[in-house]
């Protein structure tokens, strides 16, 4: 982290900031404080061809898959037959030639180009191209680490996928920046599936969870802990997620989940509200969202007040009672502003209400990057609304009488980007 220009708190260097320079002040301590980014779907560089970065696959993400059919003819079945680089085109063309790239992941694009000073309104993907093919991979890695202001990147990590398993089972070490998150969502969410692919790998479960199932998934568990030293589990949730339940999910989390999460004081993330398959041709990007039922959450904190949950949820309509349960229950942790919300006038909404009912106490912003240069777009944009988020806030402070210094200030915003999680990750904070 750069803390040149950021006095610690009580410093000599702290001084009181007038209102003139406060919202400027805020802005550069924004700007240089490090984040640790805790939910991404980015890859070490160790994991191969599953660490994405590159024009092509910037311009193939999901999120821009989906915007594309709003304004091409082209029928799903032919886009699905069409290689990375001709879909690349095809969105470069549709998107950002024909139309104006005023979309949060459109811009984005235009942000990260921007960043490496390549033409934002280039008629085609050459220049692009050529630019991304001469990097070499690991000095762009640090350069777009360095440029986002990320010090720490959490993946999201599947042990039951063969290319992930392969590359966790081999003895390469990962660079020190990335982390594991272990996705629970096949286990939990997919039971049907799981519970046979677990037989295959030699444990002695069962589909109607007898006997020794429990503990075999437990066994399970602890070996993928083990070896991926993950910072918490994790899982995505539908819409109408219930707790409690009659179903195997819900034995599952008593079970299996919650007891791993006590014996290894590990945080359970919860990420509820997605629909998944709204629009199955669209394939990744088919999946929608609905209100779900933050009663779920606050019944699974009340009964579990020695487990450690982060939580977000996908619909914008659930963002205010989830502030509310997080001022009850102080093992609750709401973080980022997830998939559909990361989108600039949500993410002022969502900032300034949790800073207006918990203060600094949730964690503001993750990235949920696929593609490395993600990073670069998505913290640029959230770290202004941020800065500006907070600048009201002060701001009003000031007006109610109290003084703000920049030590203060650089204090909070620690603990937003990177002190709340570590807290929440049983991890040292930097300053100790
Ligand atoms: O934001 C996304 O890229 C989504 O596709 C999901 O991956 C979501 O973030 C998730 O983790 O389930
Ligand atoms: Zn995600």
């Amino acid at each position: 982290m750069t803390t040149s220009t950021i006095p610690e708190q009580g410093s000599l260097a702290a001084r009181q900031i007038g209102r003139e320079e406060l919202r400027g002040v805020v802005s550069e301590v924004v700007r240089q404080t490090s984040v640790i980014d805790i939910h991404t779907h980015l890859y070490a560089p160790q994991f191969g061809e599953l660490n994405l970065f590159g024009i092509d696959s910037l311009l193939t993400y999901h999120y821009l898959i989906a915007e594309l059919f709003r304004s091409s003819a082209i029928t799903y079945e032919r886009f699905w037959t069409m290689s990375r680089s001709e879909q690349a085109d095809l969105i470069w063309q549709t998107l950002f030639v024909e139309n104006s790239p005023i979309s949060e992941a459109t811009r984005g694009v235009i942000t990260v180009l921007n960043a490496f000073g390549l033409d934002t309104a280039a008629p085609d993907l050459e220049e692009a191209r050529a630019f991304f093919a001469e990097r070499n991979v690991l000095e762009h890695l640090d350069q777009v680490l360095t440029l986002s202001g990320v010090s720490d990147v959490v993946m999201t990590n599947d042990p039951f996928d063969p290319q992930e398993v392969e590359v966790w089972e081999s003895s390469i070490g990962l660079d020190q920046r990335f982390h594991a998150a272990l996705r629970m969502d096949r286990l939990l969410n997919d039971w049907e599936n799981a519970a046979p692919k677990l037989q295959t790998l030699g444990y002695q479960v069962d589909r109607n969870l007898d006997g020794q199932t429990a503990s075999e998934v437990r066994r399970f568990v602890d070996r993928w802990i083990d070896r991926m030293q993950p910072l918490y589990m994790a899982v995505s949730l539908p819409d109408d997620f219930k707790y409690p339940d009659n179903n195997a999910r819900d034995r599952l989390i008593r079970e299996v989940v919650l007891p791993v999460a006590r014996d290894h004081k590990l945080a359970f993330a919860v990420m509820i509200g997605v629909r998944r398959h709204v629009n199955p041709a669209l394939r990744m990007a088919g999946d929608g969202l609905g209100r779900a039922d933050v009663g779920a959450l606050v019944r699974l904190c009340a009964e579990n007040p020695d487990v450690r949950f982060l939580a977000t949820f996908l619909s914008r309509e659930n963002q205010h009672e989830l502030c509310v349960a997080a001022r009850k229950f102080s093992n609750l942790m709401p973080f980022g502003c997830w998939w559909f919300l990361n989108a600039s006038s949500i993410i002022s909404e969502i900032t300034s209400e949790r800073i207006e009912l918990l203060g600094p106490s949730f964690i503001p912003q993750h990235s949920d990057a696929r593609v490395l240069e993600q990073l670069i777009y998505k913290w640029e944009h959230s770290r202004g609304l941020i800065a500006e988020a907070l600048g009201t806030a002060y701001e009003q402070l000031l007006s109610s009488g109290r003084a703000i210094t920049n030590a203060e200030i650089a204090r909070d915003v620690k603990r937003m980007f990177s002190g709340n999680f570590c807290t929440w990750a049983g991890l040292p904070r930097e300053s100790e």
